[in-house]
C-alpha cells in the first residue's frame, strides 16, 4: 500500500531509504509508558505499512528517566529518535518542533500515555493515502468515544469543542478539533510559524489550512496507562487565550467597534466644520469602512494568501457591508413589525444578523484564500 519507490519494502528498517511516515510523540515524564508504546506502535506499523517509518520523541527535560528509556530503545532500533528540548515547555510547541524535524511524507501526532491506541494509527494513514490532507482521530464521531471520563470532564471537553467551532469557524470541518491524535500530509499542509499558546496545535493547523481536506476517523480515547496528567488549569486558560487570538470573527467584531468610533469621529468633525448633513453621514460611513477594510486586510485575515486583487477586495468589502446593513434592517424591521419585539432588542438582533452576513461574505468571498 505504501510504496517507497522500490520493490519489497516490507518488514524491517534496513529496507527503508527514507521514512514514509513520521510519528511525533511529545513526552513529559512518561517513562513507564514508553516501552509498551514503542512495542505496540512498531507492531501496528510493521503490520500495515512495513518498516519505513520514524518515531520522533520530543521531550522537555523529563526527570523520571524518560529520555534514558527512549535512548536505550533507540540503540536497538535506529528508527527511534529523541529530541531533547532545554528551557522550553509546552505541548503545542513540542509537537511543532517534532513536525519540523519530520522527514516523512506523512506525520502522525499522538500522546505517549497510550490514551491514543497505536493500533489505530494505520487507519489514519489509510485515510491520508486515500487523499485526505488532515485526518483527525475523533472521539465525537459515530464509533468513537471516551473511556473512564467523569461527566464533568466530558462536559468540559464538549464545551471547549463548541467554543472552538464558534470562535474559529475553520475547525467546523471536524467533529473533534480538540483532538491530540491526528495525521497530516506534510507536503500539503502548512504548519504555523510560531506555536500557539497551550496545547491544541490541531486548532491552529485547521485555521491555517482552510482548503485542506479534513477526514474524521473514529477512535476510543483510553484510560491513561501509567504516570500523571499534565493537563491543568493553566492549559485551559492558554486554550481560551489561543481561541481568542486565533478567532477571525472576534477580530472582525472588535475591528467593527473601532470602525464605529472612526465613523462617529469623522461625522462629528465634519458637522462641526459646517459640512452638509448628508455629506457628513456618508463620509463618516466611508471612513469607518476604510478603517475596517485596512485592518481586516492587514491583520484579521492576514494568515491567508488572498485569491482576489486589492481593488476587488475593496469593492467586495463595500458590497458585503451593504448586504450586512440590508440583512440587519430586514431582521430588525420584521421583529418589530411582525412579532412586536422591543425595538432595542430587535435592533440588537438585526446587528447580530448583519454581522453574521457581513462576516460570512467577507471570510468566504472577499478575503477568500489558502
Ligand atoms: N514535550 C512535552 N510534552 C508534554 C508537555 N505537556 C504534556 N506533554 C505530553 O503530551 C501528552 C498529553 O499530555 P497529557 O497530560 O496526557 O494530557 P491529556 O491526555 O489531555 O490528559 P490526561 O487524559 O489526563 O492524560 C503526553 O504524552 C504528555 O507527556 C510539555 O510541556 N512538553
Ligand atoms: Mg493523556
Amino acid at each position: 500500500m505504501y510504496s517507497a519507490g522500490r520493490e519489497g519494502m516490507t518488514g524491517s528498517e534496513r529496507e527503508c531509504i527514507a521514512p514514509i511516515v513520521s510519528i511525533v510523540i511529545p513526552t513529559l515524564n512518561e517513562a513507564p509508558n514508553i516501552e509498551p508504546l514503542v512495542s505496540r506502535l512498531v507492531t501496528a506499523l510493521e503490520g500495515s505499512i512495513g518498516g519505513c517509518f520514524e518515531v520522533i520523541f520530543v521531550d522537555d527535560e523529563s526527570i523520571d528517566g524518560t529520555p534514558e528509556v527512549i535512548m536505550k530503545l533507540a540503540e536497538d532500533d535506529s528508527r527511534l529518535r529523541l529530541l531533547s528540548r532545554r528551557g522550553e515547555r509546552g505541548l503545542a510547541s513540542a509537537i511543532l518542533r517534532g513536525l519540523r524535524e519530520a522527514t516523512g511524507k506523512y506525520a502522525v501526532v499522538m500522546d505517549a500515555d497510550l490514551q491514543h491506541p497505536p493500533e489505530d494509527v494505520p487507519r489514519l494513514l489509510k485515510a491520508l493515502e486515500e487523499g485526505a490532507d488532515i485526518v483527525v482521530a475523533s472521539r465525537y464521531t459515530r464509533g468513537g468515544g471516551v473511556e473512564g471520563w467523569s461527566r464533568v470532564r466530558l462536559l468540559m471537553s464538549l464545551g471547549a469543542t463548541i467554543l472552538a467551532w464558534i470562535l474559529v469557524p475553520e475547525t467546523r470541518r471536524t467533529s473533534d478539533p480538540m483532538s491530540g491524535f491526528f495525521a497530516i500530509n506534510l507536503e500539503r499542509v502548512k504548519l504555523p510559524q510560531t506555536p500557539p499558546p497551550g496545547f491544541k496545535l490541531l486548532v491552529e493547523i485547521l485555521r491555517l489550512n482552510p482548503k485542506a481536506r479534513v477526514v474524521d476517523v473514529p477512535y476510543v480515547f483510553r484510560r491513561r496507562h501509567e504516570g500523571r496528567s499534565k493537563l491543568g488549569f493553566k492549559s485551559m486558560i492558554d486554550y481560551l487565550a489561543h481561541l481568542a487570538i486565533a478567532s477571525s470573527p472576534l477580530r472582525f467584531a472588535l475591528v467593527g467597534l473601532g470602525g464605529t468610533i472612526v465613523n462617529l469621529t469623522v461625522f462629528r468633525t465634519l458637522l462641526g466644520a459646517g459640512a452638509p448633513l448628508d455629506a457628513a453621514i456618508l463620509l463618516g460611513f466611508e471612513a469607518g469602512l476604510l478603517f475596517n477594510f485596512t485592518i481586516h486586510d492587514r491583520i484579521t485575515f492576514s494568515h491567508r494568501r488572498y485569491e482576489r486583487s486589492f481593488p476587488a477586495r475593496l469593492l467586495g468589502y463595500h458590497l458585503s457591508s451593504a448586504v450586512g446593513v440590508g440583512v440587519g434592517y430586514l431582521v430588525s424591521r420584521s421583529l418589530i413589525t411582525f412579532i412586536g419585539l422591543h425595538p432595542i432588542l430587535s435592533q440588537l438582533a438585526g446587528i447580530a444578523a448583519g454581522f453574521i452576513a457581513n462576516y460570512t461574505l467577507s471570510s468566504r468571498k472577499v478575503w477568500r484564500g489558502t
